[in-house]
Order: structure tokens, then sequence, then C-alpha cells
């Protein structure tokens, strides 16, 4: 039987890169099957090797708000690109998108370009560090702030653990530093708290976690995470390389009225290029190298071409607020998709904010990982494949984020619609 040309790369890829991919959730490896490898975006849509064509709701896990091969950020790095590619110099376009980023997220006074989510959530651990001199870090269970060896920890299940390597390699002396609480238990963090506290440098959270799908938070629980670590001197960081620009303009801590001491953001803010930043209040920063003796670097920060496309996203989204009218369509679609199981009588809670949303496969809503784990993985193996084979391109995972993009028009979500029905027969009838 002929192989297809995904098929036949997959083959070839697997045998030079682990897995065949360079990010692991890329290789459908929780859901099964072949990645079908991309070749081009359009808009709303990607295009396979073999020519197949599918509405994206990847939409490279969130950085392209403004949908694929967008004009405006193509034609402003080919710009860039006629001037050089990288200098290890300052240059006027790192300061035109630290002002634009800085006035976007008032709570950021001053801001560090980096290369990757990873990156920024790295050296903000760090920098909370090195500004209270305490050692030990706060996350929750099922929040991901990228793979560097503090947050690579995923505690057990339960109230509070200290910190158990979620990888090999992750040291237990690095892990041992690393505290872990369900998300949305709030006697959990307090009990933390009362033990730990004052070794707390920082609590770092997803506010609106999108790495175990969207989980939202309960009411008044950001507020009272937020004075929990200033009642003890710990920092808060606010990982934000999801849900800024995506949960709105302002991030999520513009609508949960969160104001925190330092913001990692990523994705959105370079429009599809490598960058990703970290900020805060003017005093934390100033810790930083070459002011401070906390010492961050970068080959790559700051890149001109980054810079030029981080600008053309940020400036189009802010001018044409594109971050007022996706919530509304996201909704639209998310309520077509509600409907749609609701008449095949297949339970499912979907939630969305801004221009995310996640179908979770249970009669429970999902508050925490624990709830998320106890999702059906089958009936989502069903539906990711059955969108896959109706043209419709989602995260290979429950425990991703789908996203919407200003190019995904009405006919899109019909499409979407029209697909997720034939999926959720498919998961009535198994
Ligand atoms: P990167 O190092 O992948 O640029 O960013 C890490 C990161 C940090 N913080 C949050 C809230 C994130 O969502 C991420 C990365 N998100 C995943 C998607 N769940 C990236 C996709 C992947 O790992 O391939």
């Amino acid at each position: 039987m002929k192989i297809t040309q995904s098929e036949a790369l997959f083959a070839a890829a697997k045998k030079v890169m682990p897995g065949g991919v360079n990010s692991p959730v890329r290789s459908f490896r929780s859901v099964g099957g072949v990645p079908p490898f991309l070749v081009r975006g359009e808009g709303s849509h990607v295009v396979d090797a073999d020519g197949n064509r599918y509405i994206d709701y990847v939409l490279s896990y969130g950085p392209l708000l403004l949908g694929h091969a967008a004009p405006m950020i193509g034609e402003a790095i080919k710009k860039a690109t006629d001037h050089g590619t990288s200098y290890g110099a300052p240059t006027p376009d790192e300061v035109t998108l630290a002002r634009l980023v800085t006035s976007l997220l008032p709570s950021m006074e001053m801001v560090r370009m980096v290369n990757s989510g990873t990156e920024a959530t790295m050296s903000a651990i760090r920098l909370a560090r090195a500004y209270t001199g305490r050692e030990y870090i706060l996350k929750f269970i099922g929040c991901y702030h990228g793979h560097s060896d503090s947050l690579l920890v995923q505690a057990g299940s339960g109230a509070s653990t200290f910190g158990v390597p979620d990888s090999p390699g992750v040291t237990k002396g690095t892990a041992a530093t690393t505290l872990s609480v369900p998300f949305n238990d709030l006697p959990a963090l307090e009990k933390v708290f009362a033990a730990k506290g004052r070794d707390i440098a920082a609590v770092i959270m997803e506010p609106t976690p999108g790495n175990m799908g969207l989980i939202l938070p309960k009411d008044g629980y950001l507020p009272a995470v937020q004075d929990l670590a200033r009642r003890y001197g710990s920092l808060l960081i606010i990982d934000e390389v999801m849900s800024g620009f995506r949960a709105a303009q302002g991030g999520s801590q513009s609508l949960y009225g969160i104001d925190p001491d330092i913001t990692c953001l990523g994705k959105v803010i370079g429009g599809g290029l490598p960058v990703a930043a970290y900020g805060g209040k003017r005093k934390i920063m100033e810790m930083v190298s070459p002011v401070g003796p906390m010492y961050q670097a970068g080959t790559l920060s700051g890149n001109p071409l980054a810079m030029a496309a981080g600008i053309a996203a940020l400036t189009w989204m802010r001018d044409h607020k594109v971050c007022d009218t996706l919530p509304e369509r996201c909704a639209v679609l998310c309520k077509g998709l509600a409907d749609a199981a609701a008449a095949a009588c297949v339970p499912v809670r979907i939630h969305h904010l801004g221009s995310m949303f996640t179908v979770f496969f249970t009669d429970k809503d999902p508050m925490n990982y624990d709830d998320v784990c106890a999702c059906d993985k089958e009936a989502f193996k069903i539906y990711f494949h059955t969108m896959l084979e109706n043209g419709v391109y989602l995260p290979p995972s429950q425990f991703e984020t789908n996203f919407i993009s200003l190019a995904h028009s009405d006919e899109d979500f019909a499409q979407t619609i029209a697909a997720a029905r034939k999926a959720f027969a498919a998961i009535a009838s198994r």
C-alpha cells in the first residue's frame, strides 16, 4: 500500500531526532497515529506534505493570534532581513517592543527579552531567589512553565508535596526546593505557607492554566493567592506565556485584578518567531545584570527579525482591537460544540477564555489536574482522530488548550461543528 509523504517523513525523522520531533507533544504519542508533516500555513488553515488542508486550532500552541502567514508580519520580517539577521548589540526595535509590552501590561515596569518561555520563567525564578535571598519556589500541580529543572517538578496528587522530580535528570536537591499544591485549593496553599512561607522566594502560576487543558480559577482564588504571597514576603510570578494577549490584551492579570511582581510572556509576543520576556516592578528588575548582580544573558535575545515580528503582531493586535473581538467568536464556536455534544448525549465540559478553549470529556467541571486526569481519554482519542479525518487539526492531547485566530471564519466554525457532530456520534456509538 502506498505510504503517505508524512509517513515517509516521520520514519526518516525518527532515525535522526528523538521521536521524530523537536518537541514531544508533536509526536502524537498520546493519541496514536502519524503526525501530518506540515508544509505551509494559510490564515486559519495548514497544509500537510500530502496536500491535505486542515482548519488549525493548534496555531503553534498559541503564537499565531493573527493566523498563519499574516502579511503584516511577513513583510516586517522581510524588511528586517534586508538589513541582516543579528548584531549582538542594542537595536531600536528592542526599545520599541519593550515600550509596547510595558504599555500593554502596566505591572511590567521593565522587561528583559529572551528566546523562549522556558528561559523567561527560569530567569524569573532566579530573579525571585536573588531578590528575596530565599530558596524555595511554589508551583501548582498541572501548571507547566517550560522545562528548566526547578520547574520540571510535578508533585504527586494530594495536598502539598516536597518536590518529586517529574523527569530523570532533575536532581533530588533541585526538586526538594520546589513545592507543589493543587490549583484552586486555597487550604492546601495556606498549609504550605504556614509550614514554609518564610523560605518561599516566589509563587509561580499560570493564572488561567492552559497546560492541563484550560482550567479557570475559582472566584476570589487568584487575589487570595496574591494576598498570601504578600503576607509571607514571597514574590508573585504570573506566567502569561500562553494567556498573555490570549485571555485578554492585558493578560489574565487584567481580568482578575492581579498585580504581579514579575510576569512572564511568550508565544504571541513574537508573532511566531522566538521571543519571550520576563519583567515586572522596577526595583526587582534592577537586580538583573548589568544593573544588578543576578546574571542572565542570551546571544539571540532581542533578535532583530523576532523584534520586527513581535512589533508587527502586537501593534496590529492593539490597533485593530483583536482581543476585543475574539472572545465572542470563541464563545460562539464553543456553544456550537456544546450543542453538538448534547445532541449526541456525549458528556463534555467546555472551558473558554479570550481566544482559548478546551473540550473536556467528563460530566464534572474540571477544576484541577486530578479532575483532568479523570477525563475519558479514549473518548478524546476518537474525537481527535475523527476531527483530523474531517479536516480539523487539534492539539493531540486532553492536556492542551485550543486557540482561534483573527483568520478563523464562520465557515471554518461551521465545518468544525459538523466534524464534531461526527466525532460525538462515533463516541456515542462505541
Ligand atoms: P517554551 O519554552 O515552549 O517557549 O514555553 C514554555 C511555556 C511556559 N509557560 C507556559 C504557560 C507555557 O504554556 C509554555 C509552553 N507551552 C507548551 C504548550 N502547552 C508549548 C508546546 C510544546 O511544548 O511543544
